[in-house]
């Protein structure tokens, strides 16, 4: 198969508020299940790939490797990925919900979490990311069924608008349990965490200031996501961020327009 995603995803304007009100949208289908079976092959192949030769048991591996296999920018190494990476597909979907003249990539990820695997803490995305603007947003593909004992994604709707700064909740404070970031966010919005079973294919988007994390694998299967993160063009670099080393805004000047090798613009 040689899938063909130069496509567009329909949103509607229902799922389009419903992300602008929560910060996180349920997309059913985003890819049929021969493509997901397709693209679950090569980037299982992949993760392999770049894990191979690490035979650490979980209890071996640091507090943040436990939460899971996290291999990134794969777009630039294998082709294959780069179809689904740089896909209008994909992309289309961003467009719709950031709102944007036009979309860049940031970099996509696989994250596998093994079974037993950690949960993985709560955070803000934008926190890792040296962006003045925050437009910018994940879409999360199921590469496999995703239940929630498998350690689906939990959003807490209304963080992204409810004033709560990234760069003060690290991920190293999360993991130490030092974080606030879960009383800030009760506090601030008091609603419960939603969280979606997903089909293979299905996935989510959710915003970079959303405040999200997911429970250990409590399953003895592999929980299989793919991630690509996007956001506006003309969002502005910001040199002051935690996150300014970021390579994939390596050259970028301090409050001018992110416009990298590695964040060409899809759509
Ligand atoms: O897959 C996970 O466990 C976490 C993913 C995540 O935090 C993200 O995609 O922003």
């Amino acid at each position: 198969m040689n899938p063909n995603l130069d496509n567009e995803y329909p949103v509607s304007r229902k799922q389009i508020s419903f992300f602008e009100e929560n910060g996180f949208v349920f997309l059913p289908s985003v890819l049929s299940p021969e493509e997901t079976d397709w693209f679950r092959g090569i980037i299982d192949k992949a993760v392999d790939d770049r894990t191979k030769g690490d035979n650490r048991k979980l209890s071996e591996r640091s507090p943040y490797e436990r939460e899971f296999l996290q291999c990134g920018h794969l777009w630039w190494e294998y082709p294959e990925i780069k179809k689904l990476t740089l896909s209008r597909r994909a992309a289309s979907i961003a467009k719709q919900l950031l709102n944007g003249n036009h979309i860049r990539l940031w970099h996509d990820q696989a994250l596998y979490k093994l079974p037993g695997g950690d949960a993985t803490e709560p955070h803000q995305d934008v926190s890792y990311w040296p962006m003045k603007d925050r437009n910018a947003g994940t879409i999360w593909i199921a590469l496999d069924e995703v239940s929630a004992a498998m350690g689906a994604m939990n959003f807490i709707p209304g963080t992204h608008k409810a004033g709560i700064d990234g760069y003060n909740f690290t991920i190293e404070d999360s993991i130490s349990g030092k974080s606030k970031i879960l009383e800030v966010s009760a506090k601030a919005v008091n609603k419960k965490p939603v969280v979606y079973n997903l089909k293979p294919g299905d996935a989510t988007f959710h915003h970079g200031l959303t405040v999200h994390y997911t429970k250990p694998n409590a399953t003895g299967r592999i929980r299989k996501g793919m991630t690509i993160i996007y956001f506006n063009d003309g969002v502005r670099y910001d040199a002051k961020s935690p996150a300014k080393e970021h390579f994939c805004a390596a050259g970028s000047e301090d409050d001018q327009p992110i416009s990298t090798e590695r964040t060409p613009i899809i759509i």
